[in-house]
């Protein structure tokens, strides 16, 4: 069977065993065929029929949490775990509380988990998990209470060698931080079972950070490959939350403009550049809207709906949202703005129209698997620190955090030239993630 045959049926097997999963098949679909070129080479991988094997989860989890309420009433939600792959190390990836979390949005992020954290080159496997728990609105009191019930359930099937989850939406310092003084009252102290700690219970300096600047980071290389860089550049950027703060932080301090910022209601337009401390006191204390940055700044613009239907003229897109936040028609005013890179912190959020935009206009694409793996990458780096009893330093973990993006672009950059074009960082991202996966698998034997 030729290696597009082999695709096209697994591809078909999933959609028919996934009727109605659309992100899970949506990310499978975007990540398949460009393996391609790579299947050619390597027919055993078609032979022993290890894309079937690749799409399978190892193990998926699924449990009811229930809490109570400040008004004393009993309230449930449902959380996942999807185990994905183990082959290269403990399952690892964040945890997300969102009313939309459901079994096809874990099933995406577990599967695409899997290849970042193998670009970050160290030995983490793929998962993922979350609850449609939403933590808006919630009081403090019943944010810990849903950890707490969440843990007593989920502590079974997590530990230090096995699986080590951290944040996502809607999961930062606060949420970890019950989630592992609930795992410490059940199982004792064991700082290896959770990353994105606050830094008093054994986390990492520079994880509140790191998938921001390392976005930022891998943007910095593929523009110095180019002689170019982030000088006077203007950069848009969605989100408001851990990932757009400080992805804007670092593009500030390597002399960009952010013009902007978001949530799900609506943007904040500010020419004169994003005034982060307030957005951060928004955000980070006030739990409050972007909306309230006008307070300060009436001069700023804010309206309701997508960032991405700006129409001020830019050169760089950060969407740090969530998946699906650019269709092709927003991809279209995009290239109309005059963007030339896209660079994701979220996981997926460009559709499979909009990347296709993207490549037919030759705007440079860097897929979050790649462009937003620095985030799993220190937290891997805090997994070292805790075994070794050790607190390394603000700026050591940045350097590592610096070098480990460099390499993230140089193999996706060196892997898109051997097996497609230079420029296309999605097929390099992808064959670069999956050959260490499959390898790996091979060796292993078939378990
Ligand atoms: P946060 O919860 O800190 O922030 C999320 C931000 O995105 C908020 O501004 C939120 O606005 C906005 N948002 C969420 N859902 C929607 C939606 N449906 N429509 C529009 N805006 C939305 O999350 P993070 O910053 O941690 O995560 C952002 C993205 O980055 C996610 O895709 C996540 O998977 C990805 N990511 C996160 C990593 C991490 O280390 N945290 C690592 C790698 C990727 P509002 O407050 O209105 O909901
Ligand atoms: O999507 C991601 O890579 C994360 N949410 C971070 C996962 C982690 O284990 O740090």
């Amino acid at each position: 069977m030729t290696a597009k045959a082999y695709i096209d049926q697994v591809l078909a097997e999933t959609k028919e065993k996934h009727a109605g999963k659309e992100e899970f098949i949506q990310a499978v679909e975007e990540f398949l065929p460009t393996l391609e070129p790579y299947l050619n080479d390597h027919t055993e991988i078609v032979e022993k029929n290890l894309l079937s094997l690749i799409v399978e989860p190892e193990r998926l989890i699924q449990f009811r949490v229930p809490w109570q309420d400040d008004e004393g009433k009993w309230q449930v939600n449902r959380a996942y775990r999807v185990q994905y792959n183990s082959a290269i190390g403990p399952y690892k990836g964040g945890l997300r509380f969102h009313p939309t979390t459901n079994e096809s949005i874990v099933r995406f992020l577990g599967f695409e988990q899997i290849f970042k954290n193998s670009l970050t080159g160290l030995p983490i496997g793929g998962g993922k998990g979350g609850s449609d728990f939403d933590p808006k609105g919630k009081t403090d009191a019943e944010v810990m209470r849903f950890c707490q019930s969440f843990m007593t359930e989920f502590q079974k099937h997590i530990g230090p060698d096995i699986d080590v989850p951290a944040g996502d939406i809607g999961v930062g310092g606060r949420e970890i931080g019950f989630l592992f003084g609930q795992y410490k009252r059940l199982n004792g102290f064991s700082a290896g079972v959770l990353t994105g700690k606050p830094v008093s219970s054994w986390g990492s300096l520079a994880r509140t950070e790191a998938t921001g600047y390392g976005l930022v980071y891998f943007v910095q290389n593929a523009l110095e490959d180019r002689d170019d860089s982030f000088q006077g550049k203007k950069v848009v950027v969605s989100g408001s939350g851990n990932v757009s703060i400080y992805a804007i932080q670092k593009a500030q301090e390597l002399g960009a403009t952010v013009l902007t910022c978001s949530d799900s209601s609506g943007y904040i337009y500010d020419p004169e550049g994003i005034d982060l401390e307030l957005v951060k006191d928004i955000k980070e204390v006030r739990r409050g809207r972007i909306k309230e940055y006008l307070e300060q700044h009436p001069n700023a613009t804010y309206v309701e709906g997508s960032v991405w239907s700006l129409k001020e003229s830019y050169d760089i897109a950060l969407p740090c949202a969530t998946q699906n936040e650019i269709d092709a028609k927003l991809a279209q005013k995009m290239a109309d703005a005059g963007v030339k890179i896209v660079a994701e912190g979220a996981n997926m959020p460009s559709s499979k129209e909009a990347i296709d935009l993207y490549q037919d206009q030759s705007i440079l694409y860097c897929p979050g698997k790649a462009a937003n793996a620095g985030g799993v990458a220190v937290s891997a780096l805090e997994m070292a620190q805790n075994s070794a009893r050790l607190a390394w330093t603000f700026d050591r973990v940045d350097d590592e955090l610096k070098s480990i993006m460099k390499n993230i672009y140089t193999a996706c950059s060196e892997t898109a030239t051997k097996y497609a074009e230079k420029d296309n960082l999605m097929a390099g991202a992808n064959i670069a993630g999956f050959d260490r996966v499959v390898q790996t698998m091979l060796s292993q034997g078939l378990v």
